[in-house]
């Protein structure tokens, strides 16, 4: 019934650069992740290494971060074309812009509508203008929603790939003053760590699980970047923040959207094993995999 997983590899970190994310699939495969997990490894992506240069719009490895999240679509495609549920391995998060657009295009072509959950201390909502560092990783968000740099909007077979009215983001706690204004100008509802302590992840979650469903159900892509957990849980990461979340309500978050069966797709993203200590983090992107494994396992029958 839950069918089965793939397993894609992205080795890179052209969008956040030399933060150690390209070392990721690999400290995975190591500890014998796909294996333990019942994945089918379908190996990694290919793509161009940094070449150190600043486009016009002062973005860095824009060249670069295309080819990979290209080549991230089509094998997330592939994964789809085959029946499986699509995990992409990160790799920086500039990478979602592929399984995102892979994603939405599979939806399109099912008829159905297309939701993305963000787990993340940063909303990666920046464009060209705003961003302060010119990291690809922090356009994605945005460049789903059909606003960023031209040549990455591209990667895409259309524009936007998502409604901003269909974003969630959770976990949020760093965000740029540009940033924060493009947010607002698309309506994004981002759930920032003081809510999320007051009300709790599970219960955010839940309650996005019931309005996704009330509007008729469809594909969900979640999108989870590692440092939307506190660095004290997993301190593998490029650009840590602190005060995250527990790896409990992340666990349960991922168990009540497996349980929905609205899960259609999966990116966990900037793992740094440079950065991590012993395989710790590596545990972490495991316990996170089981919890939307168990929830599809138990899922219920209630969504179609
Ligand atoms: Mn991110």
């Amino acid at each position: 019934m839950s069918g089965w997983y793939g397993f894609i590899g992205v080795p890179t970190d052209v969008g956040n650069v030399a933060c150690g994310a390209a070392e990721g699939p690999a400290a995975l495969r190591a500890i014998g992740l796909p294996r333990r997990m019942g994945m089918v490894d379908r190996g990694d992506v290919q793509g161009p290494a940094y070449d150190g240069t600043r486009d016009e719009t002062g973005s860095r490895s824009v060249r670069e971060t295309a080819a990979w999240c290209t080549a991230v679509r089509n094998a997330v495609a592939g994964v789809f074309a085959d029946g499986g549920l699509p995990v992409m391995m990160g790799g920086d998060h500039a990478m979602a812009l592929g399984s995102v657009a892979a994603a939405a295009e599979h939806a399109r072509r099912q008829g159905k509508n297309f939701f993305v959950l963000w787990f993340d201390a940063h909303p990666d909502f920046n464009t060209p203008e705003t961003s302060p560092s010119g990291n690809t990783h922090g356009y994605p968000a945005a460049l789903a929603c059909g606003i960023g740099h031209p040549a990455l909007l591209r990667v895409g077979a259309f524009t936007p790939l998502l409604r901003p009215d269909r974003l969630v983001q959770f976990g949020i706690r760093d965000i740029d003053e540009g940033e924060r204004a493009n947010l607002r100008r698309s309506g994004i509802e981002f759930h920032e760590m003081p809510a999320v302590r007051e009300r709790g992840l599970a219960a955010l979650v839940a309650h996005t699980i019931s309005r996704i469903q009330a509007a008729g159900g469809g594909h969900v892509h979640v999108s989870f970047d590692i440092d939307a957990l506190d660095p004290s849980v997993a301190p593998g990461v490029g650009t840590p923040v602190p005060d995250g979340l527990t790896l409990e309500e992340a666990v349960e978050s991922l168990r009540l959207l497996g349980q929905s069966g609205l899960v259609q797709s999966l990116d966990i993203v900037e793992y740094a094993a440079t950065q991590d200590q012993g395989n710790r983090t590596a545990h972490v992107v495991e316990h996170l995999l089981a919890g939307l494994m168990a929830g599809r396992q138990g899922q219920t029958a209630l969504v179609a």
